[in-house]
């Protein structure tokens, strides 16, 4: 404990920012970090690069956290934004190394804080190759995670090849959205979509109608870049009255997913009625989405949500 309130002096000697940013012991003393800047309120854990919340000012939370979440080191955070990276799901080959990649278990190091002229308040994370990610995947690399905070939360994450050998990225910004009701709830932007139906044997499937959900669902949305409506899906909350935007970027696929009774019930971390008040919309790099970078390259995935 000693150990991490000296790591949070350190953080807060170095890149708190007043009226805007400061880093405080989270859940079971893992250092997160605070952003409230009069536009928003926001928080991030280092541990997974993990943004556990965003309120733009006078409105309800726009993320949903898990009320039976674990923050200890190495687990994943159930709810917010899981950073998924640099495979989406199971790995391709080797079915023991961790489902969504390791990036989301690991602590990530400050890099940059800044207040905007324009009031908002941006973190930048970063995270390298260590002979643990070797371990699990044998490439040289640096990742960053750039968090910006205002009416509209703006987050951008950047995969750059440091190494010799080309390699192939997959990933996901795997949102958790919170909502009134799930059943008065529906999805816009997908329509005409073809998607993968990941509990229906992988079927390819045609999204022809508006998505409701009113069963577990778990489909990957691909290419998503030319059908969907100037890249923003739209989530229409009936029970709240409002909307949340999705824009995407460096991204042509996209999962919708919502555990339902049973699965919600088979997860530990997961209250067994959770479902009925998330949806996850991911920005993703899945499936043929995945990314080719040669040794310097860099390619960026990013998600801008806003009510
Ligand atoms: O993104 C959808 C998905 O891949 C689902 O299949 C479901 O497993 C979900 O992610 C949650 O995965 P997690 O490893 O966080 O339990």
């Amino acid at each position: 404990m000693v150990k991490q309130q000296k790591q949070i002096e350190a953080l807060n000697a170095r890149f708190a920012l007043t009226d805007h940013l400061w880093f405080q012991s989270g859940e079971n003393g893992l250092p997160k970090v605070q952003i409230d800047n009069g536009l928003a309120t926001a928080e991030v854990y280092l541990q997974g690069g993990h943004i556990t919340a965003f309120q733009p000012q006078g409105s309800e939370p726009v993320l949903w956290m898990s009320p039976q979440a674990q923050f200890q080191s190495g687990k994943a955070i159930r709810g917010g934004v899981p950073v998924i990276w640099p495979w989406f799901g199971a790995h391709a080959i080797d079915k023991h190394k961790p489902q969504h990649g390791f990036a989301r278990t690991t602590e990530w190091q400050v890099s940059t804080t800044k207040a905007l002229p324009d009031g908002r308040t941006q973190l930048q994370l970063q995270m390298q190759d260590t002979p643990a990610t070797h371990a699990l995947w044998p490439h040289a690399f640096a990742l960053s995670l750039t968090i910006t905070v205002g009416k509209a939360l703006k987050i951008e994450l950047t995969s750059h090849n440091t190494g010799e050998q080309v390699f192939t990225v997959g990933g996901a910004l795997h949102s958790y959205f919170a909502i009134g009701d799930v059943e008065q709830m529906h999805i816009d932007g997908l329509f005409g979509c073809n998607y993968i139906d990941q509990l229906d044997g992988n079927r390819i499937k045609q999204q022809n109608e508006i998505i409701g959900i009113r069963q577990e669902v778990d489909r990957i949305y691909f290419d998503t870049e030319d059908t969907c409506t100037e890249g923003v899906y739209t989530i229409f909350d009936a029970q709240l009255l409002r909307q949340i935007y999705i824009k995407r970027t460096g991204s042509r696929s996209t999962v919708v997913w919502n555990p339902w009774k049973n699965k919600a019930k088979a997860m530990a971390d997961f209250p067994d009625d959770g479902y009925q008040r998330m949806v996850c919309i991911e920005t993703a790099n899945a499936v043929d989405d995945v990314r080719h970078l040669a040794p310097g390259e860099t390619h960026t995935l990013s998600q801008i949500i806003s009510l």
